[in-house]
């Protein structure tokens, strides 16, 4: 049986977190055990949202009843939105154990995007922290904005992103990096239609994907937690691991925009409502461009050779 352990977030409406992770992974023949970090009303991007975060003691009595009375060990470990450095602290000093069986580990050092940061400024050295760890880590998937907390570099260009990707693989040894999302222009792209994807194992591969106007929330969730799928059945080779990955979530935001639009124009009662364009903090065009997560159920067991043209 292939088990996991995700920690991520938890919103009751709405797919971030542990929502856009847990059920295609269980699509997938994963057994999942799930940790809420927080249990939220909806995520951050709505301007607000209700509920609490776990205490660092209650997540240290869970993970310890489960690895001492259970003697739970798991073939997959994941972690994304985690909101405070007590519990990343918490979660680091349990993770040798539950990895113990030859488990690998993927960390989605979910912080902010676009220069906007929505956890606890404190995570930053904290996951430095965890990123010193011997062995911990083996999978890293870091956006732009969340490279350059993590390495303290400016990425303005392809030597300082270069310079970034080479200090997580030399100086705190992590062997796959994948960084999410990177501005067309470091690509040299003329125009704001596109955004890179790059990834780092042995040798790197770009990938350039067409971007979709809309605010989407939950896209890297969804991301690592296929990633994660992916390099089990690809024998850990990661390139092909993201062409697919990407196409999956390619797929799924083209249906989620198509299922948005649609959804707001009935509501607007108007066939001809402009184009949709979710805004941050504003719930009611937010509501609209959830993922559909359960709809586009059938794309992630796709294993062909992926749509994205893959460059040195
Ligand atoms: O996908 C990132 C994420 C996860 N969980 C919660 C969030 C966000 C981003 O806004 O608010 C609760």
């Amino acid at each position: 049986m292939k088990s996991l352990l995700s920690v991520q977030s938890h919103v009751v409406h709405g797919y971030v977190g542990g929502r856009a992770a847990i059920f295609p992974l269980q699509t997938q023949g994963w057994e999942v055990d799930n940790i809420n970090t927080v249990n939220f009303s909806n995520h951050t991007g709505y301007g607000s949202f209700a509920g609490s975060s776990l205490a660092p003691e209650e997540l240290d009595s869970i993970l310890t009843q489960l690895e001492t009375k259970l003697n739970v060990q798991y073939k997959a470990l994941v972690s994304g939105y985690i909101p405070n450095a007590d519990l990343i602290r918490t979660l680091s000093q349990h993770l040798p154990r539950l990895k113990r069986d030859g488990g690998y580990y993927l960390l989605d050092p979910v912080m902010g995007d676009n220069n906007y940061m929505y956890v606890d400024k404190s995570c930053i050295k904290e996951y430095q922290n965890i990123l010193l760890l011997d062995d911990l880590v083996d999978i890293i998937t870091p956006n732009q904005f969340e490279l350059e907390l993590l390495t303290g570099l400016r990425i303005t260009c392809k030597l300082t992103l270069i310079q970034a990707i080479n200090k997580l693989h030399q100086e705190y040894n992590i062997p796959y990096i994948v960084i999410t999302s990177v501005s067309g222009e470091i690509f040299d792209s003329q125009t704001n239609d596109i955004f890179c994807v790059v990834s780092s194992s042995q040798g790197c591969k770009v990938f350039k994907v067409p971007m979709i106007k809309s605010y989407f929330t939950g896209v890297g969730d969804l991301f690592s937690a296929l990633l994660v799928d992916r390099l089990e059945k690809n024998d850990m080779d990661l390139s092909t691991s993201v062409n697919q990955v990407l196409t999956i979530v390619s797929w799924t935001l083209k249906l989620t925009h198509k299922s948005a639009l649609l959804a707001q124009r009935a509501a607007a009662k108007n066939e001809n409502a402009g184009e949709l364009v979710g805004k941050i903090n504003d719930a009611d065009t937010m509501k609209y461009l959830e993922l559909r997560i359960i709809q586009a159920r059938d794309y992630y067991s796709y294993d062909g050779p992926g749509e994205f043209v893959e460059t040195d």
